[in-house]
């Protein structure tokens, strides 16, 4: 099965996705995810100028040999541009053998080891009053975990607040809208927060809590001992991660599981986090992290030492991404569970998907592949808009983590 043609499709019914299509020979199409948000053109013009050149005329079957290729062809190796395009041909090949195997991709992958992903969903207020009512809302619709973020006391753009719609869209300015952070007023405030939800919802839900990397591994450990009681499912990205080891000091501190990742795009990212079981969950993910080729790996390895994968779901990773990781997550022997932010009802009609979502689990559907779709012409409807994610600066003026 040859390649004859690639795609790059660019398309913004709300936000932006990058999505690449490879065309075979025998009529058979693969789709992948290519979005990292606020760097959208630079993976355009990676795939455009660097992979797809290189990809016409090679057997779309040859999924592991084009993906060495790709990676150990490159020379200058791994980081979020060189990934996430690597990741879109990854997935879009293992989308086409999945079709011309006339099975879902999870069948392919080993079949499940699961009936259902559990999946969890964002809730977020300005305050702890707004954020309980939405914790309480995602349980209405049936969640079973649900992540909780709120406007802090004092900060000018909290991380994670949504400005009045379903879904938190961070990257909303053609220049990085300036956020400001206070360590003091977070690490005063959080507690509270999941002291109310625990006391408003009971021991049941599993609460999720992202800190977006904004402590030091010192302070993520004092937060962690402080949330011991409210037993949280995860606290997520509580430190930078470019040292690793820095989880190591944060461990000694909490019994708080941790998860990270979603900014990872190797498993040199996170081998040792994982070799020394610094993390509970593993985030990173198929858009950015390698494909299915080599999530497979870092899942692997993170199986050996009990950590399960954690998938990053937010809307910035558009719904064949999010098809693609359902596949997965169903067949992953160490699942632990999947981030899910609705994405907008423009985007869901872009990318008609077989994905479901019911009583706080989700399926991929049979639909042989990963079971999502691009409506070419709808998607032509919505031209690129320039977006990037926001700074932080610290109340002294500082340039923080986002
Ligand atoms: C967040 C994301 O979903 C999450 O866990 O960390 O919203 C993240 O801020 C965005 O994906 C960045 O593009
Ligand atoms: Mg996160």
């Amino acid at each position: 099965m040859i390649i004859k043609n690639i795609k790059v499709i660019v398309t913004s019914p709300g936000r932006n996705f990058v999505t690449l299509k490879i065309e075979t020979d025998q009529g058979i199409y693969g789709l992948g995810d290519a979005t990292l948000n606020g760097r959208e053109l630079s993976v355009v013009s990676y795939l455009e100028d660097h992979v797809i050149p290189v990809l016409i005329g090679r057997d779309a079957h040859r999924i592991q040999d084009i993906w060495a290729s790709l990676y150990k062809g490159a020379y200058w190796r791994r980081g979020p541009v060189t990934m996430s395009a690597i990741s879109a041909v990854d997935v879009a090949l293992w989308d086409i053998k999945a079709k011309a195997a006339n099975m879902p991709l999870y069948q392919l992958l080993g079949g499940a080891s699961r009936d259902g992903v559990l999946v969890y969903g964002h809730a977020n207020g300005a305050n702890i009053a707004e954020t309980v009512a939405a914790v309480g809302s995602y349980i209405d619709q049936g969640y079973k975990a649900v992540r909780a973020q709120s406007g802090i006391p004092g900060v000018k753009g909290s991380y994670g607040v949504g400005k009045g719609t379903d879904h938190y869209e961070p990257a909303d300015s053609t220049l990085p809208e300036e956020t400001v952070w206070s360590t003091t007023a977070y690490l005063n405030f959080i507690p509270e927060l999941f002291e109310t939800l625990r006391k408003t919802y009971g021991n049941e839900i599993e609460l999720l809590h992202d800190v977006h990397h904004r402590l030091t591994p010192n302070e993520a450990g004092a937060l962690g001992k402080a949330l011991e009681p409210y037993r949280l499912f995860w606290m997520e990205d509580c430190t930078p991660a470019e040292n690793q080891d820095a989880f190591r000091l944060v461990r000694e501190k909490t019994v708080t599981p941790l998860a990270v990742g979603e900014v990872f795009n190797s498993i040199h990212d996170c081998r040792r986090l994982i070799e020394n079981q610094w993390i509970d969950y593993i985030r990173a993910t198929l858009v950015h992290a390698g494909g299915v080729t080599h999530l497979r790996q870092i899942a692997s390895l993170a199986e050996l030492y009990q950590v399960r994968t954690g998938f990053h779901g937010a809307t910035d990773l558009s719904p064949v991404c999010m098809g693609t990781a359902l596949n997965f997550d169903l067949w992953v022997p160490n699942f632990g569970i999947q981030e899910y932010m609705k994405h907008s009802a423009a985007t869901d009609e872009v990318f008609p998907h077989s994905y479901t979502f019911k009583d706080g689990y989700m399926h991929p559907g049979e639909t042989p592949g990963h079971g999502v779709d691009i409506d070419e012409e709808l998607a032509a409807k919505y031209p690129y808009e320039p977006k990037q994610l926001p700074i932080a600066r610290l109340t002294d003026g500082t340039l923080w983590n986002w």
